[in-house]
């Protein structure tokens, strides 16, 4: 074995070529063998074992910074900068996390999980290392997909501009997690496709600089002809237009190639880009073959490459959600299906195959999705931006700025609200209530069944102004689907009544409030069970009452408890003059950080019904004081 001698990435820079062979190999197995029974990010960590030896082998971490963008690629990476003993603890609450954590090791120099954010922050290490004065070299590792977001172009234009040296390797795939969209992967593949460019301008400047004594010169003055040359060659020259040396595209699983042009891009001045191309999924069959389905994959067995799972499970809220709007479509061909690169993920694959047209993938960018839909709403059509939960944050001004306050029919459908599990604190949901909450017109719902998320997409789409429905990662609870009835905004649905104690318990809550309130009669409190199905707006009269009745409140909810539902209710009592009641409000601490399954999250935070009933316990004391029930 090689690579149990790797504890650092100075033991990869004594290896031979043949031995960097065998070491790609025993990474990949190693990979294989945790995500397969942990599951994680498999295609994209197996697609750059080469990319990531070669790095570590050109560049000296930590004193060099590696920033991986997303993150979820970072696999090899980890195993190599001293996390190979731990490695298969990977995305467990005691293990590793599955994204570069700057806690974790002195080699992740910046925390990632959302897309596009390496060449930022990648620039600003390099600006703080000149204001310094100081030499160490700063490199950005950017997927194909990645590049497409917004921020890193954004990025891209200023670094060119900033004349740090700063190197940019673009990792292309040809892949996000399902195909890349629009004009920069297009041209991504021409650059791919016609090699004449690169290879000419290497050799020209080869040439000409070998010329003795006067070749350096001599290619500086020559300058303006191979711009010249340029343009006759290549259709676009894109990065070079924006300021930075473009180098490649070159063979991503050759390491002596990469290496070769890693220094050569190393010893450049300036911002460098060098374009490697790579497979995703490498060196697993069934990954190169289906690559969108392991991006990210629960364990699964290595010999069949099938997923494991029960298949008599009830379907998760994301197909349930897919199926619902297949039905509205067909009654009201205004309406518009919207991803930011997540149609499978969010459950809009049958809808793109039925309706292409209606069906809009704009790439990783969050905020023209959310813009682009204000423009269709403008027009007359109903636009429904499905979009995680997480990844919605990066659109809070555009759901403020250009579809709340011009009161437009945009629904957002916010999937993973709430705990993600294994993927951290990145992913996690648990803010959207919080910045939603205070945007003027929107509905905001959150449903406990399927049944419930299929009546409030048809509320949301017959709601002349915003709303959103915020919904877990997790499988629906029954009913699925029972006839579709409109809900009438802001009616809670009041689901038992009681004297001692009024649970109030948003979406996934539901079901454990109605198992706490099980728990608690078996005790002698009696309680109101109230589902509010609107966190915006709030059923004032219906939990006024119950309030006042019982004096003992509980709130709950998949959220943190700042700014969430919980919040929202304690205004509302302070508005009402709901005084002489006791208030406490169950969801997440903030920050929550680290990672481990939602289960256990939500076990942990006493959000099950058991949990529940135990903070019930304390705030009826009194009540189970006076009723002789203690002792
Ligand atoms: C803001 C944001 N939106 C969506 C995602 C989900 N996501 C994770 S990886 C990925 C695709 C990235 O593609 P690419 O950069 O080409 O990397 P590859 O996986 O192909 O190596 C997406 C869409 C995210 N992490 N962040």
């Amino acid at each position: 074995m090689v690579l149990e001698n790797i504890y650092s990435p100075l033991d990869l820079k004594k290896l031979k070529h043949p031995e960097l062979i065998k070491l790609t190999r025993e990474i990949r197995e190693m990979i294989l063998a945790v995500v397969s029974q942990r599951g994680g990010h498999l295609a994209s960590s197996l697609g750059v074992v080469e990319l990531t030896i070669a790095l570590h082998r050109v560049f000296n971490t930590p004193y060099d910074k590696i920033i991986w963008d997303v993150g979820h690629q970072s696999y090899a990476h980890k195993i190599i900068t001293g996390r190979r003993e731990c490695f298969s603890a990977l995305r467990t609450a005691a293990g590793i996390s599955g994204f570069p954590r700057r806690q974790e090791s002195p080699c992740d120099p910046f925390n990632v999980g959302h897309s596009s954010t390496s060449l930022s922050a990648a620039l600003g290490m390099a600006l703080a290392r000149d204001l310094r004065q100081e030499r160490n070299k700063v490199v950005a590792v950017i997927g194909d997909g990645a590049l497409t977001g917004g921020m890193a172009l954004e990025a891209l234009n200023h670094a060119g501009d900033s004349h740090s040296d700063l190197l940019v390797i673009l990792n292309d795939n040809e892949m996000s997690i399902e195909q890349n969209v629009g004009g920069l992967p297009s041209y991504l593949s021409r650059l791919r496709s016609d090699p004449m460019y690169s290879r000419f301008k290497e050799e020209f400047e080869a040439a000409v600089s070998h010329i003795p004594a006067i070749g350096k010169a001599m290619l500086r003055s020559v300058d303006r002809i191979k711009d010249g040359v340029k343009y006759l060659l290549v259709p676009g020259i894109l990065f070079e237009e924006l300021g930075f040396t473009y180098l490649g595209p070159i063979d991503g699983h050759n390491i002596p190639r990469l290496e070769g042009m890693m220094r050569q891009a190393r010893d450049l001045k300036g911002p460098v880009l060098l374009h490697v191309i790579t497979r995703k999924g490498k060196g697993y069959r069934f990954s190169e073959e289906h690559p969108c389905r392991f991006h990210g994959i629960g364990p699964f067995n290595l010999e069949t490459g099938q997923v494991n799972g029960d298949p008599n499970a009830r379907p998760g809220y994301s197909h349930i959600f897919g199926e619902a709007i297949m039905d509205l479509a067909e009654q009201d061909e205004t309406v518009i299906a919207i991803t930011a690169a997540m149609g499978a993920g969010t459950g809009l694959e049958q809808f793109a195959r039925k309706w292409p047209k209606r069906f809009y993938d704009v790439g990783i960018a969050e905020q023209h999705a959310v813009t682009m839909a204000a423009g269709l709403a403008v027009e007359g059509f109903k636009p429904v931006v499905a979009i995680y939960s997480t990844f919605l944050q990066r659109a809070y001004d555009q759901i403020l700025h250009d579809v709340c306050l011009q009161n437009l029919p945009v629904t957002f459908v916010i999937d993973r609200a709430g705990l993600v599990g294994e993927d951290g604190e990145t992913h996690n949901g648990l803010y959207d209530l919080a910045y939603l909450r205070n945007f003027p017109h929107i509905l905001l719902m959150a449903p406990s069944n399927g049944a419930e998320l299929n009546a409030m997409l048809k509320t949301a789409m017959n709601w002349d102004g915003p709303a959103a429905i915020r919904y877990p990662r997790a499988r629906a609870e029954e009913p699925l689907y029972s006839p579709v009835k409109e809900l009438i905004p802001g009616k809670a649905k009041l689901l038992q009544e009681g004297d001692d104690l009024l649970i109030l318990a948003a979406g996934t809550m539901v079901k454990e409030a109605l198992e706490a309130a099980n728990i608690l009669k078996k005790k002698g409190i009696i309680c109101a069970v109230i589902n509010p199905l609107f966190i915006k707006p709030l059923d004032r009269e219906l939990i006024c009452t119950w309030a006042r009745n019982c004096g003992n409140i509980l709130t709950a909810e998949e959220h943190v408890t700042s700014g969430g539902f919980g919040s929202a209710v304690l205004e509302m009592f302070a508005q009402e003059n709901i005084a002489n009641v006791r208030t406490h409000c169950l969801g997440m601490p903030h920050p929550l950080t680290g990672h481990d399954t939602r289960e256990c999250l939500l076990e942990r935070f006493g959000l099950t019904g058991a949990g529940i009933a135990r903070e019930a316990l304390k705030l009826c004391m009194p009540i189970r004081e006076k009723a002789g029930l203690d002792g």
